[in-house]
């Protein structure tokens, strides 16, 4: 007989809950669990899939040990912590802290047990070179939010259930199911704006799934979206739509906003934007006129040029059309468990508190932009990154100028990866650590209950037993902050407390530290025996979750400046500004091509290609390319072409179609398997093209030097000039 095991998935954002049936150790299916209090039955794909990568033969299931041949062979868990810490440590003494770096991939988000130890490991690396994929997505919205209300995980959500206007820019929530907007089925509720009278409105150089069917949709130029925002925003000042008692009550730096936007007429950035100032206009009074709207940008616009700037522009054009904290506006849930005052506590959160070796740009949150890996890697000097751990991460796909973070990787002195498969990237560590992966372990969701458009609390057990010789990621973390000489907590009061407690059965574990996050927060039971509040042991008891609520009108319960105000002109950003009023004067290149990214419906970034239930069919990994600027180029539909950037020149397969504007190119992320083929027989029969192999690390956006993924200048040839080059 099957048991039933209820579990959220992990996979990305939506946390949509999922019902396993399990036999003896095997999962033998999964359905969507309609009983759920976020997701009522809503799953997609890759959901699942999950049992597929849970049977995946190609999966790591033992430490491998790269030979000099560079193959990989089995050894055990023992000698691959002796060897990675007798490494990691030699590296350390005879060059400093600095020349160990890390690499934490976007999995590790979702993975409790991880996110709880972060800081004991960091501690032990005592490392200034940490790296995530936060500077290909997050960091621009978390300095946004540090800066304006005083922490990163202040994240304006989109009420998207109580809405009457929707204005989505750069993001394609019907395919990504939602970032920084934790929604599961955004089909249905976007629907549901419309057939309650309001309007969807996207804004986006593509003319996405999302945008085919909603209201309106509206095609941007890359990189411009702060220029358009401020312009909306300048309509509204102009129409004296703005709520100024509420904005002098819980906001500062308003006047120096208003005096700078002179420079952002709809008119003025028509040509910048490629939005004609009718639509500015009008756009901009329906969000003022609307009963309630909300304004929500995310990763189309946070990997672009000027995407610290754009993403504070949606808060700014919140607060102007008096959207901020009001229903059916851009509001501030309030977690069961709040990142915001750990983050605090253990001083992990900031922004520009150092900055790195060669290129100077600053952190964000603890991390240097990952456009600087390979440098760090490559240029010689004291602080040189020699010794590297890559954890679920797959920097030589998912960072700009890919080949060269490959190069360096292979370059290194030693290199060890927490990852579950051998990748482009994992392909060059000496030594592998697989996890038993999230299905036999608890988990929960710390971070999305941050962003999520209701509040709710879920603790998931696992759905297969842990194998004897399997470890957990956190447990392999653990194990190795211990070797390199740390405590799981980082703080050496705490570590030590562990340490004698220990010996009276008290552990670190990361259901202890979830426990203590839960009882003390807002809905906690506060460790009282007689409280009816939140605690672990309680939501074991419910598990399809406990529903807490919708998001809390106000802005007082997000702000952590001591004020209590929403700073709305911080000084890095006013400097972003400025420089930008000069820029959007430029008139474009009319031949000008720039090349976007694309996510699709069975991607996970760039993992997940092994299932072949999600690469099946037709090749997905095309460029689209607009008609005009196909003929301009002399390239066809379904042929190869030659695409060249300032980094490289590679060959890929066209898709012919008016569904990206004129003067772009759209090519998905996450593909380029080849590398990876001895290890991942059916990724590697799907390989495609890296999309980052063309994006350009010495480019970055000003403020937190987010990589520029998205409004990259390319050229498009016929796949026989290449043939033409390589003869001559
Ligand atoms: N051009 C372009 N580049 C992009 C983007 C884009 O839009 N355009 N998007 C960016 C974004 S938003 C992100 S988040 C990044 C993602 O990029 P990364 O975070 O670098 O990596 P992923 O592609 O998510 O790969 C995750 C890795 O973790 C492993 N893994 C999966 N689950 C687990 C687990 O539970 N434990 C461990 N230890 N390993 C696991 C997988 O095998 C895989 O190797 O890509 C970024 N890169
Ligand atoms: N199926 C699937 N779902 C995913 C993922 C996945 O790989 N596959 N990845 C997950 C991750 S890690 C993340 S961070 C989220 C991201 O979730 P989303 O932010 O929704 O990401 P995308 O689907 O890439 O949508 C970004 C949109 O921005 C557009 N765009 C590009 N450049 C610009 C620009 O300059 N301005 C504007 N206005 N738009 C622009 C693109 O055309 C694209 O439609 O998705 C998550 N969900
Ligand atoms: S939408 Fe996201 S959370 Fe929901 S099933 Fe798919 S991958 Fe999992
Ligand atoms: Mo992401």
């Amino acid at each position: 007989m099957a048991q039933r095991v209820h579990r959220t998935c992990s996979l990305c954002e939506a946390m949509c809950g999922l019902t396993f049936e399990v036999e003896g150790d095997r999962v033998v299916g999964v359905r969507p669990d309609e009983d759920d209090v976020l997701s009522h039955g809503f799953v997609c794909p890759k959901g699942m899939a999950i049992p597929a990568v849970q049977d995946d033969p190609d999966r790591l299931r033992t430490p491998m040990r790269r030979t000099a041949a560079g193959s990989f062979e089995p050894i055990s868990w023992e000698e691959a912590f002796a060897l990675a810490a007798e490494r990691l440590l030699a590296i350390r003494k005879q060059h400093g802290s600095d020349a160990l770096g890390i690499y934490v991939g976007n999995p590790i988000v979702h993975n409790h047990g991880a996110l709880t130890i972060r800081a004991g490991l960091m501690n032990a690396l005592g490392t200034k070179n940490a790296f995530s994929a936060g500077s290909q997505d997050t960091s621009p919205r978390f300095a946004s939010s540090y800066h304006l209300y005083g922490s990163s995980f202040s994240i304006p959500v989109p009420d998207v259930d109580r809405t009457d206007y929707f204005l989505c820019i750069g993001a394609n929530p019907y395919v990504s199911n939602g970032s920084f907007l934790t929604a599961p089925n955004m089909r249905a509720r976007m629907r549901a704006i419309v057939a309650r009278g309001g309007k969807t409105v996207i804004v986006d150089p593509r003319n996405t799934e999302t945008a085919k069917d909603s209201s309106e949709y509206i095609a941007i130029r890359p990189g411009t979206d702060a220029a358009f925002q401020l312009a909306l925003v300048q309509v509204l000042v102009e129409h004296r739509r703005i709520d100024r008692d509420w904005i002098a009550r819980e906001t500062t730096g308003w006047d120096a906003i208003e005096r700078r936007l002179g420079a952002f007429t709809p008119e003025g950035v028509a040509a910048h934007t490629g939005i004609d100032a009718a639509t500015t206009r009008r756009i901009a009074l329906e969000f003022a006129d609307a009963k309630t709207a909300a304004a929500y940008s995310r990763i189309g616009v946070c990997n672009s040029e000027f995407g610290t700037l754009a993403t504070w522009a949606t808060d700014v054009l919140n607060v102007a059309g008096g959207r901020l904290g009001a229903v059916g506006g851009s509001m501030f849930p309030t977690p069961a468990m709040d990142t915001a005052p750990v983050l605090e506590r253990t001083k992990a959160d900031g922004h520009a508190r150092w900055h790195s070796r060669v290129r100077g740009l600053p952190e964000t949150l603890g991390d240097l932009p990952a456009a600087v890996l390979a440098e760090e890697m490559a240029t010689q000097g004291s602080g040189q990154i020699r010794g590297f751990i890559t954890f679920a991460g797959n920097p030589a796909l998912s960072v700009p100028n890919g080949r060269r973070v490959s190069r360096a990787l292979s370059n290194l002195d030693f290199m060890v990866s927490i990852d579950l498969y051998v990748n482009e990237t994992t392909r060059h560590a000496d030594v592998i650590l697989p996890p038993a992966w999230g299905l036999a372990d608890d988990h929960t969701d710390i971070v999305f209950s941050n962003v999520s458009v209701r509040n709710v609390a879920r603790w998931s057990p696992p759905v297969v037993p842990q194998g004897e010789n399997e470890k957990a990621d956190w447990e392999i973390l653990l194990e190795l902050t211990r070797r390199l000489g740390g405590g799981p907590t980082g703080n050496a009061v705490l570590d030590l407390g562990f340490k004698i407690g220990g010996v009276f059965g008290l552990k670190w574990t990361p259901e202890l530290m979830a426990d203590i996050m839960l009882r003390s927060g807002t809905y906690g039971d506060k460790f009282l025996p007689w409280s009816n509040g939140l605690s672990v042991k309680k939501l074991r008891e419910h598990p399809h979750g406990i529903d807490l609520g919708p998001m809390e009108v106000g802005i007082q319960h997000r702000i952590r400046h001591k004020d209590r105000r929403a700073h709305l002109a911080p000084v890095p950003l006013l400097e972003a500004l400025d420089d930008y009023t000069e820029k959007v004067r430029d008139v474009p290149n009319p031949d000008e091509l720039l090349l976007i990214g694309r996510r699709e419906l069975r991607t996970c970034n760039s993992w997940m290609h092994n299932v072949p239930a999600l690469v099946a069919g037709r090749d997905r990994c095309v460029l689209y390319v607009h008609p005009d600027d196909a003929a301009r180029a002399g390239v066809r539909d379904g042929e190869d072409a030659l695409l060249e950037s300032r980094v490289h020149t590679g060959s890929l397969r066209v898709q012919v179609t008016e569904e990206v504007r004129p003067g772009v190119v759209s090519l998905p992320h996450g593909w380029g398997h080849a590398a990876a083929a001895p290890w991942q027989r059916v990724a590697g029969e799907h390989p495609g093209v890296s999309i980052n192999d063309w994006t350009d690390d010495e480019r970055t956006e000003t403020v937190v030097g987010q990589s520029i993924l998205n409004g990259v200048p390319v050229r498009l040839h016929p796949a026989t000039a290449h043939e033409t080059a390589a003869a001559s």
